[in-house]
């Protein structure tokens, strides 16, 4: 135990620090979780019984998953989830993997905020929406039991319907004050913690799962519950030295890259979901970063600059370039069209994408640029034109993606480059 609380709580060495041997978890033992023996919850203020506490509360919910091993559970959050609610919902759910339980995670109302939205569809966080309407119709019999995360309940409308078919409560875990008795297997409410992400990180480095880097689901919950666990404190302004001590172990797995693609988060659901096509599909070579992100509608044109602003942001890339095939239904038309940026001061954009496009037959470029940014558009023709088959349709992005990609790469290693002739 060598954590000292009155050290500043951003201190080098808080990574490796014990985080739960400070004195602001102590006061945590006046609470009162059923399921903790009187014992656990009577001794307060040295760090080693804190530790205990924690140690015994980690205990208890190893014991409850182990009794549940091979169960269905709901993890019901909040009518209206937010991020906190969102990433504890899914650490649930990879935590109680190992026990072979299948976990649902449903809320009753919607996403409302796009940073929600953004945090959903850029971690591929799985959560479904579930009304009222659709839990009625829902066999339950299926499941073994429910699970409430960052809420007890009192803010889902979906609890009344939950007790009256008798479905267990295997676990309430939140920070919210204690609202309502729900009777549950195992409880874990902790007022004084700012989110529950900070609760579930801790589940997480007492080991309830080992974290892995390279394992996407990892990477994609714990930048999640940074998200979550900023959002809950006002940027961290509110945190307090729990919620820093889980933020530094959450920063050794998280994604910086994939944390601020959720944060930029004023833009509709499709500028997202060309983002995400983005980041998934992007090629690093030489520090740059290539991405084709297949079709995308004529308002959506927009998404293509934002997503090579986002992609340069990376550690490592000096230059981002992302392209697509953009479909104007009115016109009926196609166009191949991409943005470049760059922070690389010595690369001129407007240089770069003359280069590697070469011009039409009119002698017109294809492209141009400015001081760190640049565009191209490359009409496609008799290829162009919306086609209903699938099959073809992809086709033809796969031959327009190898060709665009092909005459950027001839730029950025030319060693590497692929000859086509
Ligand atoms: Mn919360």
């Amino acid at each position: 135990m060598q954590s000292n609380s009155s050290q500043p709580a951003l201190n080098g060495s808080f990574l490796h620090s014990d985080p739960y041997g400070t004195g602001s978890l102590a006061s945590l033992s006046t609470l009162d979780p059923p399921l903790l023996e009187p014992a656990i919850i009577k001794h307060s203020g040295n760090n080693s019984q804190s530790q205990r506490t924690s140690d015994q509360r980690v205990e208890a919910l190893r014991q409850t998953l182990e009794r549940h091993r091979g169960d269905r559970h709901l993890v019901i959050l909040q009518d209206f989830p937010d991020p906190d609610a969102l990433s504890c919902g899914w650490a649930y759910k990879l935590i109680a993997e190992p026990y072979d339980i299948q976990v649902e995670i449903i809320y009753a109302g919607t996403l409302s905020h796009q940073e929600n939205i953004a945090l959903v569809k850029l971690t591929g966080l799985p959560v479904q929406r579930c009304t009222v309407q659709t839990l009625k119709t829902k066999d339950l019999s299926g499941y073994q039991g429910c699970v409430f995360i960052d809420n007890q309940g009192t803010t889902s409308q979906l609890l009344p319907l939950v007790q009256q078919s008798e479905l267990p409560v295997i676990a309430v875990i939140d920070h919210h004050s204690p609202q309502s008795n729900l009777n549950a297997e195992f409880v874990d409410i902790r007022p004084q913690a700012r989110a529950t992400a900070t609760i579930f990180t801790q589940y997480l480095q007492a080991g309830l799962l080992t974290l892995d880097g390279s394992v996407s689901q990892h990477v994609k919950c714990t930048t999640a519950l940074i998200h979550g666990l900023r959002s809950d404190t006002n940027s961290l302004m509110q945190a307090k030295e729990e919620d820093f001590l889980a933020a530094a172990y959450l920063s050794r797995f998280y994604d910086p890259q994939l944390l601020n693609a959720v944060l930029q988060a004023a833009r509709s659901k499709r500028v997202m979901d060309v983002i995400e096509r983005s980041l998934r599909n992007r090629t690093v070579q030489n520090s740059f970063s290539i991405a084709g992100v297949g079709y995308l509608r004529y308002d959506d044109r927009d998404a293509i600059p934002q997503a090579a602003d986002f992609l340069v942001t990376e550690e490592n890339v000096h230059t981002a370039v992302v392209y697509g095939i953009l479909h104007d239904e009115d016109k009926e038309v196609e166009i191949v069209v991409g943005s470049l940026r760059t922070n690389k001061i010595t690369l001129d954009p407007d240089e770069f994408i003359k280069e590697a496009f070469g011009q039409d037959a009119y002698g017109r470029y294809f492209g141009g640029g400015r001081f760190t940014a640049g565009g191209f558009e490359i009409p496609m023709g008799f290829l162009g034109g919306f086609n209903e088959n699938a099959e073809f349709a992809k086709i033809k992005w796969d031959v327009f993606d190898a060709q665009v990609k092909q005459k950027l790469l001839r730029l950025v290693s030319p060693a590497d480059s692929i000859r086509t002739s």
